[in-house]
């Protein structure tokens, strides 16, 4: 079977990675060293043991007990580095990349410190490996509107350093009505907007995403398919859903991969793109996603290029990088 190879060897692009979520245990222990930061665990091995969750709060708690390493302006640089080696071996030549200031604003660290870091391995990955890689700043939704506002004021002196903003962390009783007013702010700013939506909140989400957010991606969206109405909505505006395979896997979102509805929102006619959200957490990078995947579902050739196809229109890339892409 040659798919596996296509699949690897395909340019694509990345469009749903949480940056934080692509520290390996192995760097979480060397830059705790580093700081002189205290782990709440033993060794790399048991830190991995515990990556065993039952939904996405669980995954959540760990997620931030590993981002609480990052002090310095070179371990923001280091770990963004070692995700952009990883995305250009997977043939990755276009990233989107979510960061969350708050989970680091919040210790003392200074929003600079995040950004310049986060910036420069970036510049550097276009340099050496001609994959351009962009930021977007994520607000974290179980905070408050206020505190979603204080962070993008912190932003502002940096606002040329990202391309847009999204929305993580806590979806069920966090709805987007919550971020009305901050989104409507960042896009007055000319920032482009997503948000995490339908991982594992209802279909309605999606819709306040869309409606009151103006979201021009939904973030998971895999809820989408209890709602009919919906789905037609998404084919017919092409809204993207930035869905992550083995993410949904790990958080129990479906019970295993052969059970994953993807196959199904492409069949709709929707742009759907494939993402590896938290690598280090999951069990695997962009490349491990589409291969786990097609293994599944026993998806095609004809698949394979239409999700990459779908990944560089669904990007946030300029036309006429979209344009030498085709
Ligand atoms: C996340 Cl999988 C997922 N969902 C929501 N927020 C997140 N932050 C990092 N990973
Ligand atoms: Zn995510």
């Amino acid at each position: 079977d040659r798919l596996p190879g296509v699949l690897r060897l395909m340019p694509k692009a990345e469009l749903h990675l949480h940056i934080e979520g692509t520290l390996e245990p192995e760097l979480i222990f060397k830059l705790a060293q580093r700081n002189q930061v205290q782990l709440p665990y033993a060794s790399v091995e048991a830190l991995r043991a515990a990556y065993d969750f039952k939904d996405l709060q669980s995954f959540l708690d760990i997620y931030y007990a590993g981002a609480s390493v990052l002090l310095h302006e070179q371990d923001f640089f280091d770990m963004a580095w070692a995700y952009l080696e990883k995305a250009a071996a997977d043939n990755v030549v276009h990233a989107e990349i979510f960061f969350d200031p708050q989970t680091h604003t919040a210790r003392g660290v200074p929003m600079e410190t995040v950004i310049k870091g986060l910036h420069h391995a970036c510049q550097r990955a276009h340099q050496e490996f001609g994959l351009s890689a962009k930021l977007i700043l994520c607000f974290l939704r179980h905070l408050s509107e206020e505190d979603a506002f204080a962070t993008l004021e912190a932003a502002l002196p940096f606002r040329h350093y990202f391309i847009g903003v999204g929305l993580d962390s806590s979806e069920l009783g966090h709805p987007p009505a919550k971020f009305e007013r901050v989104f409507a702010k960042c896009r007055e700013l000319g920032l482009h907007v997503v948000a995490h939506a339908g991982e594992e909140g209802p279909p309605e989400y999606i819709r306040d995403a869309l409606d009151l957010l103006k979201a021009e991606r939904i973030d998971h969206g895999v809820q989408a398919v209890r709602d009919a109405d919906l789905m037609k909505r998404l084919a017919d505006e092409r809204v993207p859903l930035t869905v992550c395979p083995l993410s949904n896997i790990k958080l129990c979102v479906f019970p295993t991969l052969a059970q994953h509805n993807l196959k199904s929102l492409l069949d709709a006619g929707l742009c759907v793109t494939v993402n590896s959200d938290d690598p280090a957490y999951f069990g695997g990078y962009v490349n491990d996603n589409y291969v786990q995947l097609f293994a599944a579902l026993g998806l095609e050739g004809r698949h394979a290029y239409q999700l990459a196809f779908n990944s560089f229109e669904a990007s946030f890339a300029d036309a006429a990088q979209k344009k030498a892409w085709e």
